[in-house]
């Protein structure tokens, strides 16, 4: 069979006036063009365990209004986030009137599953791994399910493990490639949407296997810089350990996600640098103590809120820049705020920050909560799930308070001059460092 593996790309804003911001702000600007151009690494899988008898196209769409004319495949398969789900719908329902049979899976699928079964001849909810082969099987033999469960546990220690087919990206501009340490997350944010929705439990890559998906993209592209899709990095000491010691071999620049556990270890900022991290994205959430209760079941946020300032002087020190996450439109926030966490981010001196808005997710725990309090602004609201929309009613300020405090933010934060302070602030720090390591004039 001739398969097509299409992915949604691209990035989203709706908000007129923020989708606006988004374009002229320096410091937004960057980041946006930086992310928008990751591959999907969920397909890179799919097309690995598909058999060799059968072809495989990696395909992306940043728009489907672009896709005049969709190209014939005997199979497709789409990878599904909520946020685009409407033009994947739109794909699928072209690929379908032509008698081609389509398959989605991905975040999406996951939390939708009945949903997308009125676009799909069959579903995939949660990982392709042992689903896919059985499923092009089922196809060949006309008795295609319509609904198959991935896996949701087990992914690196049942059978062998699964290489994603890099080389399906080449030829084309990346300024990323991802690759996958973990999935699944020990926290338990009510808000979470992320792969801890299809793995419950916490689960990791053996290091030998991560350093050869390493090795592999390092053979196919000129020193990639590498951008971990976990959700969260380091939570295993140990493993970190001889991680970062695997690591600090390549001579890779990196990124990834992680929670604050990460300072905890006095040595760990310097092992991190000497291994070519780049960035730690950490979500900090809010620098208000009350805005982080309830955030998890056993709030393991609100009770580090005293370590914040103490674990990004220690990373950053050491030459690693964090790029601190906030969340907007919590239950306890207020009109304040918005200055509050402006006043946080200047004082912690952080090099790097993300402001995102409280989204609700359809198949979160906060989705359900917000339905039955009554404040979730529309029933479905799926293309506005971009971490920026605003899509319920916050509990202590007003949706317009909300919207506009969002953009005065964006409008301090990723300003040209607080930009240039925070590249002064880096350049100063890696100077300060006893030892720079040899790569670090060359990180932006
Ligand atoms: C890389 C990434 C991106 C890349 C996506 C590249 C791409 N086309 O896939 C870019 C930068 C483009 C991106 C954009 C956005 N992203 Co993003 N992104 C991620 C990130 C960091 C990693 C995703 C990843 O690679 N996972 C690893 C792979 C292996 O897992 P997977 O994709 O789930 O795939 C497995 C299964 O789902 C399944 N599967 C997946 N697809 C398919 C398809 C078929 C046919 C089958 C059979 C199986 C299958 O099999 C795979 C292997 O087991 C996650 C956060 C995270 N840590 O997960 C957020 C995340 C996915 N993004 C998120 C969001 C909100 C966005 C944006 C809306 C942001 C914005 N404002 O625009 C956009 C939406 C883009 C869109 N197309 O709709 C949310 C999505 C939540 C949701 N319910 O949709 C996440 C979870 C982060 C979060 N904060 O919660 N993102
Ligand atoms: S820290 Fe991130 S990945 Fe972990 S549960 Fe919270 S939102 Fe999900």
């Amino acid at each position: 069979m001739n398969i097509g593996l299409i992915a949604m790309s691209g990035v989203r804003v709706r908000t007129a006036e923020l989708a606006e911001l988004g374009v002229t702000l320096p410091g937004f600007v960057n980041r946006g063009t930086v992310i928008a151009s990751l591959p999907s690494l969920g397909l890179l899988i799919v097309a690995a365990l598909t058999p060799p008898e059968h072809t495989v196209s990696y395909v992306e769409v940043a728009d489907v209004r672009d896709v005049k004319e969709p190209p014939p495949f005997d199979l497709v398969g789409i990878s599904s986030f909520t946020a685009q789900i409407g033009e994947a719908y739109a794909l699928a329902d072209q690929y379908r009137a032509r008698g081609t049979p389509v398959v989605i899976g991905g975040t999406h699928t996951t939390l939708c599953p009945e949903e997308v079964l009125e676009h799909a001849d069959a579903i995939v909810c949660g990982g392709a791994e042992e689903t896919w082969p059985q499923l092009l099987r089922d196809l060949e033999a006309g008795t295609l399910q319509r609904r198959y469960h991935g896996s949701n546990r087990g992914f690196y220690t049942r059978g062998e493990p699964v290489m994603p087919r890099f080389e399906l990206l080449l030829g084309r501009p990346y300024n990323r490639i991802t690759v996958q340490t973990s999935r699944g997350c020990p926290l338990d944010c009510e808000f979470c949407a992320a792969s801890k929705i299809f793995t419950p439990h916490f689960e990791q890559k053996p290091v030998a296997v991560v350093e050869r998906e390493l090795q592999r993209a390092a053979g196919l592209f000129d020193r990639p810089f590498i951008e971990f899709a976990d959700d969260n990095t380091f939570v295993n000491p140990a493993w970190s350990r001889k991680f970062l010691a695997m690591l600090a071999r390549q001579g890779l620049r990196w990124f990834t996600e992680t929670d604050l556990r990460v300072a905890d270890d006095a040595r760990m900022p310097r092992m991190l640098y000497e291994a070519g991290c780049y960035q730690l994205l950490i979500g900090f959430e809010s620098p208000r103590e009350q805005s982080l209760e309830g955030l998890e079941r056993n709030n393991w946020k609100a009770k580090r809120r005293g370590h914040y300032m103490k674990a990004i002087d220690r990373l950053q020190s050491a030459g690693v820049t964090v790029n601190g996450c906030f969340i907007v439109g919590l239950d306890s926030d207020t009109p304040d705020i918005f200055g509050e966490i402006r006043d946080f981010v200047r004082e912690a001196g952080l090099l790097e920050v993300q402001i995102t808005c409280l989204t609700p997710f359809p198949g979160t725990r906060l989705y359900q909560r917000l339905e039955r309090e009554g404040r979730l602004l529309s029933r479905r609201f799926w293309d506005r799930c971009t971490l920026f929309d605003v899509n319920f009613r916050p509990k202590n300020m007003s949706v317009e308070e909300l919207e506009a405090g969002l953009r005065w933010l964006f409008r301090e934060l990723y300003s040209e001059d607080m930009v240039h302070e925070r590249r002064r602030h880096y350049v100063d720090l890696i100077k300060a460092l006893d030892n720079p390591v040899p790569a670090a004039e060359a990180r932006s």
